[in-house]
C-alpha cells in the first residue's frame, strides 16, 4: 500500500525538474488566524513564495488523503471550515484511518515536506515548552529533532517558555540560525534576548548551512529565525502584559494540550486590539519571502557544488 499523497500538478512539475518549492502549513489558517484574514493571508503567503521565484505547497490532509498544494477550492473550504484536527506526528494514522480533515502544524506539515522531498518550510512561530508547564513540550521541537526540514520561523511563540526551547533544541542537535539577527526572536518582538548558535547575514550562507547538514546525513531540522519586520514589531511590554493576561485565564479555565495555542493567540489578538494579529500576518508573509529566497539559493546551490557522496562515485 502506498501513502496517500496528492501532489498538486504544479508542485509535482517543479520538484520533478528540481525547481525550488517551500511547504507551507495549514494549522494557522484552522486554528491561527480567524475567517476571513486566514483566507487573505494563506494566499498572500503563497503569492510571497511565487514572488521569490519558488513554488508554494499549502499540506493539509482532506478526506484522508494528504494534499501537498492546495487548489482555491480546498484552501476555501479549510479557512471556512470548524473543528479541523490539529495533526502533528500522533494525528495521522487516526486521520487517515477515519478519512477525515487534518489541519498540519510545524510538526506535521515537516512530516509531509520530507514525504514529498520539499526541503524547505515557511511559518509564523514554532510550538515549544509551555510557560509553567515544562511537560508541554510541542511536537514541533520533535519533528524538527527527527526530520529533515528547513523551518523558516520569527521564533516560537512569546506564549512559551523560551529558554527552555532553545535548550530542548540543543539537546536534539537542531541548530538554530538568526537571519540578521544574534538574538532568538520572540514572535510578536524582534529579540527575546538568548544568544543563537549562527547568525547568517546572507540567504546564501543558510543555504551554505543547509547543505553542510546535508552532506553530514543528519536527520535532524534546521531552525532560521528570522524577526518580525522593525515597523509591525509589538512594543515588548504590551505583548508581554497581555501574554500574562491570557496565561492567567488558560490556567484559570483549565485550558491544555492542543486547546492551549489556538487560545492563547486569539486571547493576546484581543488584549492588544488586533495588535498582535497585525504582526503575526507581517512575520507571516516575511518568512514566506526569505523561505522562497532560501529554496531558489539551494537549488542553485546544488547546480554549483554536488553533493559531497556524488564526488565519489563514478557515472
Ligand atoms: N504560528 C502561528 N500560528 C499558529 C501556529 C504557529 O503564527 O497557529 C501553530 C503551528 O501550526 C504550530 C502550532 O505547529 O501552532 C503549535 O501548537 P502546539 O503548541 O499545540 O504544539
Ligand atoms: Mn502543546
Amino acid at each position: 500500500m502506498s501513502i496517500p499523497l496528492d501532489l498538486h500538478p504544479d508542485v509535482e512539475g517543479a520538484l520533478a525538474k528540481g525547481l525550488p518549492v517551500v511547504a507551507l502549513e495549514s494549522t494557522l489558517i484552522t486554528h491561527g488566524l480567524p475567517w476571513p484574514v486566514n483566507l487573505e493571508v494563506a494566499r498572500a503567503m503563497e503569492q510571497a513564495v511565487r514572488n521569490a521565484g519558488a513554488t508554494p505547497a499549502t499540506i493539509a490532509i482532506l478526506q484522508g488523503r494528504i494534499v501537498v498544494g492546495l487548489s482555491n477550492d480546498q484552501l476555501l473550504h479549510l479557512a471556512q471550515a470548524r473543528h479541523v484536527r490539529k495533526c502533528s506526528r500522533r494525528d495521522f494514522p487516526i486521520v487517515l484511518a477515519q478519512r477525515g480533515d487534518g489541519a498540519t502544524t510545524v510538526a506535521g506539515t515537516m512530516i509531509v515536506a520530507h514525504m514529498a522531498g520539499i526541503r524547505v518550510f515557511a511559518t509564523g512561530g514554532i510550538g515549544g515548552v509551555h510557560r509553567g508547564h515544562p511537560f508541554d513540550v510541542s511536537a514541533d521541537l520533535l519533528e524538527l529533532a527527527r526530520t529533515p526540514v528547513t523551518v523558516v520561523c520569527a521564533g516560537a511563540k512569546a506564549i512559551l517558555d523560551l529558554p527552555l526551547t532553545l535548550e530542548l533544541l540543543e539537546t536534539h542537535g537542531v541548530p538554530v540560525a538568526g537571519y540578521q539577527c544574534d538574538q532568538f526572536p520572540a514572535f510578536y518582538t524582534r529579540s527575546s534576548g538568548l544568544p543563537l548558535d549562527v547568525r547568517c547575514d546572507t540567504v546564501k550562507e543558510i543555504a551554505a548551512l543547509v547543505q553542510a547538514r546535508e552532506h553530514l546525513g543528519f536527520q535532524t531540522g534546521i531552525l532560521v529565525a528570522n524577526p518580525v519586520p522593525a515597523e509591525d514589531e509589538l512594543p515588548a511590554p504590551v505583548a508581554e502584559t497581555a501574554i500574562q493576561q491570557a496565561l492567567a485565564e488558560a490556567d484559570q479555565q483549565g485550558i491544555r494540550g492542543k486547546e492551549i495555542t489556538p487560545f492563547l493567540l486569539a486571547r493576546v489578538s484581543e488584549l492588544t486590539r488586533d495588535q498582535s494579529r497585525e504582526a503575526n500576518t507581517a512575520l507571516l508573509l516575511n518568512n514566506a519571502r526569505l523561505a522562497g529566497r532560501l529554496a531558489v539559493a539551494l537549488t542553485k546551490f546544488n547546480q554549483e557544488q554536488p553533493r559531497l557522496g556524488t564526488r565519489f562515485c563514478r557515472p
